[in-house]
């Protein structure tokens, strides 16, 4: 299991365009997203982290790994909302 906080997705189209770009690295992932919890979790048999990282960063997000996918999600970053709705924020 992998998992990222995601902070910057704010709606479903964000979720999309991560999950979008999860599935693009690798085909055979499952990939869960909590907007709620802005928490992506994606179960790969390659377990590629870097390169999921970098899929979501290319799609526009900032993804922090979560080392620890049964802590809370941190406190929101004042992170600069680059999402696919960031513009109309
Ligand atoms: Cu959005």
């Amino acid at each position: 299991m992998i998992a990222f906080d995601v902070q910057d997705m704010t709606c479903g189209h964000c979720v999309n365009a991560v999950t979008k770009a999860v599935r693009k690295t690798d085909n055979g992932a499952s990939v869960s997203v909590n907007l709620d919890t802005k928490r992506v979790q994606i179960n790969s048999p390659l377990g590629n982290t870097v390169a999921f990282e970098a899929a979501i960063r290319e799609a526009g997000y900032h993804p922090v790994q979560v080392t620890n996918a049964l802590a809370t999600a941190p406190a929101p970053a004042a992170a600069r909302a680059t999402g696919c709705c960031g513009s109309r924020r």
